[in-house]
């Protein structure tokens, strides 16, 4: 088997990469290291809670290094990919840690991800490896990943968490703490990855069609780590909630579990961000910072309006971010959960952007904050590329240390998302205030963010056009309540043709598509509109199902 990461990736202009480390940005450290480093000074401070289960952090390192020599036993080397799909649970935790000290990297797919996804994620990466739940809601993992083992050929080991059928390796087994902790240290630390190698693949959101994977090194993730660290005030008395899917940049990383990892705080896991559970959560385990997007914010804030109580009195600031948090929800994050509201834009790409605890009330619940790094740099620039004075919204381009230069393998996109002088360029229309924070305007990707879960329309498209009859499609966002936007379709039909809503879910489904991604409405049109040159016009398809929805909703009441 060859191994092809280092290929693929697109690295920092050596003179930068000096200056990041000349700085201290870059330390020149593994992930794991830091692990080691609080375990040392804080060894029988609980770490990671997860229902019953409480690991210490001098427990966390033997499991970590323990599961490290395991995987590399089983026959995996440094370099080699995982995909792993695991809810939120210790397991996740472990693992994650383990690969990194391991220098396997793994795939950060969603537990929502089905065969459509994993099969692509699987093969692009060439993973050697899956790590997947037995059953989840009736729907069984383990086959799936047994059925991608037989048709990828990379990938030759399940690794099964809960109940593993004889066939494949149980993860909690891999997991369990080492029986010479000291001596596993040191064999690890004597072979650890080079500080610039690939530590994890995340996903992008997706704004072309096929998903695309982001490599992050230890060096630039930890400076991710450490600088989001910062204006969340994270400390060893930080006691963080995880309830968003943790293989998102967000809650793994800004400054979320590893975060809290690093600095001796303590990290409860919880599957879902179901409130009654997570107020719960919160109350036992005296949570003082958790992260949530919108959709969730407003559940959270709409379910203590109903049940008062006393629950979140230890919460004192929630992170939101993932998609655009509307002023008027800000506005009751204060008074109603009584914790300090921090705005979040960030992307698995890099550049996180957030307000500061501290900031005046107009700051926080009108923008999106500003970059977490001095070295950031943020450009607002027209069509033409040229620079937009503050106050006038435009595209947002970026660069900076913990910003890749680039996708994994996809030098097509990257012509298109990188420009030739490394500034990454996200889709986003932003405006930039005199005092320097950032307001979201809107996008020009093509894009569907589903209560902060990224949709690629071009992706849902192609997949419509599988369907005989459908002669054009169109994905676009529709204004939703609770979820900001769901993914509606526009298509025309052959003469004569019937296409329904429920055909083109079933077939999405049968194909394998994680259910997030299913069209929720279906507008069929004679003709869809095309702009001057050509192209369909989504900007007036989203002006008309705007009007549809308010008529609808005039009408019924
Ligand atoms: C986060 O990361 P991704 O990679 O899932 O999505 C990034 C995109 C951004 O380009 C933007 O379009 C949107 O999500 N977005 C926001 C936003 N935060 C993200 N749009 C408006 N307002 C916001 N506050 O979503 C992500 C990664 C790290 C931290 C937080 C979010």
């Amino acid at each position: 088997m060859t191994s092809h990461t280092s290929d693929g990736t697109v690295a920092w202009p050596a003179d930068l990469a000096a200056e990041f480390r000349r700085k201290g940005y870059w330390e020149d450290r593994t992930l794991g290291s830091y692990i080691h480093e609080t375990a040392d000074r804080l060894p029988e401070k609980i770490a990671l809670v997860d229902g019953d289960v409480r690991i210490t952090y001098s427990e966390l390192a033997s499991r970590m290094d323990a599961a490290a020599e395991r995987l590399l036993q089983l026959g995996l080397k440094a370099d080699d990919r995982m995909m792993v799909q695991l809810p939120n649970g210790w397991q996740f935790t472990v693992l994650t840690l383990a690969c990194f000290r391991a220098g396997i990297v793994p795939v950060m797919a969603l537990p929502a991800h089905r065969k459509y996804e994993l099969s692509f994620l699987t093969d692009l990466s060439e993973s050697r490896a899956i790590a997947v739940p037995d059953v989840i809601k009736d729907f069984d993992h383990q086959a799936l990943a047994e059925e991608l083992a037989a048709s990828v050929p990379s990938l030759d080991m399940v690794l099964v968490s809960g109940a593993a059928n004889p066939l494949n390796a149980r993860l909690e087994e891999i997991l369990a703490p080492g029986a010479d902790p000291a001596g596993a240290r040191t064999r690890l630390d004597a072979s650890a990855p080079s500080p610039d190698a690939p530590a994890l693949f995340l996903l992008s959101g997706g704004t072309t069609g096929l998903p695309k994977l982001i490599t992050r090194t230890h060096n630039d993730y930890a400076y991710n780590i450490k600088a989001t660290s910062v204006p969340t005030n994270v400390t060893e008395d930080t006691v963080y909630l995880g309830t968003l899917p943790a293989s998102h940049n967000f809650p793994l990383a800004c400054p979320g579990i590893l975060g809290i990892l690093f600095a001796g705080g303590r990290v409860v896991m919880l599957p879902g961000p179901e409130p009654r559970k997570a107020f719960a959560a919160i109350e036992r385990e005296g949570v003082t910072l958790s992260a949530a997007v919108p959709a969730v914010a407003q559940r959270w804030i709409e379910h203590q309006e109903e049940t008062g109580g006393n629950q979140l009195a230890s919460l004192e600031v929630i992170q939101v971010g993932g998609s655009r948090l509307p002023d008027e929800i800000a506005r009751k994050v204060k008074p109603v959960l009584g914790s300090t509201l921090q705005q979040v834009f960030g992307m698995a790409e890099g550049l996180i952007n957030v307000t500061r605890l501290d900031d005046p009330e107009d700051v926080i619940c009108t923008t999106q904050g500003r970059p977490v790094s001095e070295a950031d740099e943020v450009r607002i620039v027209d069509e033409a590329g040229n620079d937009l004075p503050d106050g006038v919204p435009g595209s947002i381009l970026t660069r900076g240390p913990y910003t890749p230069r680039g996708y994994y393998r996809a030098p097509e996109a990257n012509a298109r998302a990188f420009t030739p002088d490394g500034w990454y360029a996200s889709g986003d229309i932003v405006e930039r205030r005199p005092d320097g924070n950032l307001i979201v305007q809107g996008r020009d990707k093509d894009m569907i963010n589903r209560g902060g879960e990224k949709i690629s329309a071009e992706e849902i498209e192609s997949l419509v056009y599988r369907i005989e009859d459908v002669t054009m499609a169109a994905a676009i966002a529709m204004p939703d309540e609770v979820l900001g936007e769901k993914l509606c379709l526009y298509i025309t039909v052959k003469p004569g043709a019937e296409v329904t809503l429920e055909q083109i879910q079933t077939l999405l489904h049968e194909t394998g598509v994680a259910a997030f991604k299913i069209p929720e409405h279906l507008v069929v049109v004679d003709e869809l509109p095309a702009t001057k040159v050509g192209k369909i016009n989504k900007k007036e398809l989203r002006a008309d199902i705007a009007e549809r929805l308010a008529s609808a909703s005039a009408h019924s009441k």
